[in-house]
């Protein structure tokens, strides 16, 4: 049991890290954050918000990876909660019936996939509970070389999407726009935020290098990885490759948005600014939608800086 000894230590213990956590960050490059009151810090060649960052720092010392672990990880508006309610469906597929007793109800009917899979930055208080449910998922936005080390030496798997990055960018600043809508704040115009992220200031950016670390990473480790595009995991789901037909019919875009939890309910409510309505993330859930938003010739400068950035690696993006 904790003692009041053991719980004032971990307070100060807390305290001191918060004291150099702010010590630290002002310290740091500041960039604009695309109209959100919070800035945008650059640490280690990444653009993170402070609490995001103080999370994955926080990580980085507590987290410990267990071999049967399965991180998810991705930068932002590249295919998260679908590949969290994919990867829950498939590893609950024989614990969850579909009937409506509510102990065999599968939770991804009544919880957005974000509330079914802890995210390692703010869910902290999961790392344990998480595995004594028997299900070891856990999902990152962290770039590569800010894993906890566990991680890396444990011989978890980490599965890692990625998506055109013009796709990527008009998601990212749709949510921008309206989060800053739902806190009654400007949004950034279109082109404004454009330029920010062709220079790499972006939520988790630059994302090519956040792609390149993982990429890079797998070619190193091939056992550990999974390495998906969205894009082709679209094409796969349409053509019925692989995935049984339930599962796909119960994660598909149509069946989740059309979810009354998924159109009225709440993300992280009671958390202050993190707080965000489930229907932000379920608007389209379509490809090439950047269509309708960039012009040929921002594609063109996205796709020139897409080819530069990869052309040594053998991937393509777009
Ligand atoms: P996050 O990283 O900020 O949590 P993320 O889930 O990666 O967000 O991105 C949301 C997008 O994933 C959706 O954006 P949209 O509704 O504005 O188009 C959508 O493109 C896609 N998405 C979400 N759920 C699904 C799903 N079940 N099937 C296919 N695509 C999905």
């Amino acid at each position: 049991m904790e003692s009041h000894f053991d719980s004032h230590v971990e307070q100060e213990n807390e305290d001191e890290f918060q004291k150099s956590f702010k010590e630290m960050i002002s310290t740091l490059p500041k960039g604009n954050s695309w109209g959100l009151p919070d800035h945008l810090y650059q640490y280690q060649g990444f653009w993170l918000t402070p609490p995001f960052l103080q999370g994955v720092m926080l990580a980085q010392q507590q987290f410990e990876a267990q071999p049967t672990d399965i991180i998810l990880s991705s930068a932002p508006r590249t295919g998260t909660a679908w590949l969290k309610s994919l990867t829950f469906a498939t590893i609950t597929r024989t614990s969850f019936d579909d009937s409506t007793t509510p102990l065999l109800f599968n939770p991804l009917l009544f919880k957005m996939p974000h509330d079914v899979v802890p995210f390692l930055e703010l869910d902290h208080a999961h790392f344990s509970a998480n595995r004594h449910l028997g299900i070891p998922l856990l999902a990152t936005h962290a770039p590569y070389s800010f894993l906890p080390t566990s991680i890396i030496d444990s011989g978890c798997k980490i599965i890692y999407i990625c998506r055109d990055p013009k796709d990527t960018f008009v998601l990212m600043y749709h949510l921008f726009t309206r989060y800053a809508k739902s806190q009654n704040t400007q949004p950034i115009e279109l082109g404004e935020a454009f330029e920010l992220f062709c220079e790499g200031v972006s939520w988790y950016g630059p994302y090519w290098d956040h792609v390149l670390g993982y990429w890079n990473a797998r070619l190193e480790h091939p056992d550990k990885f999974m390495f998906l595009k969205y894009e082709e995991m679209n094409e796969d789901i349409e053509q019925q490759k692989g995935v049984p037909e339930k599962i796909v019919k119960m994660c598909s875009f149509e069946n989740l948005s059309n979810l009354e939890v998924n159109k009225s309910g709440k993300h992280r409510e009671g958390q202050g600014n993190l707080g965000i309505e489930n229907k932000i993330y379920f608007q389209k859930g379509k490809v090439e939608d950047w269509k309708n938003y960039l012009t040929p010739k921002m594609a063109t400068r996205l796709d020139q800086i897409t080819q530069q950035k990869l052309s040594s690696s053998g991937l393509s993006l777009n």
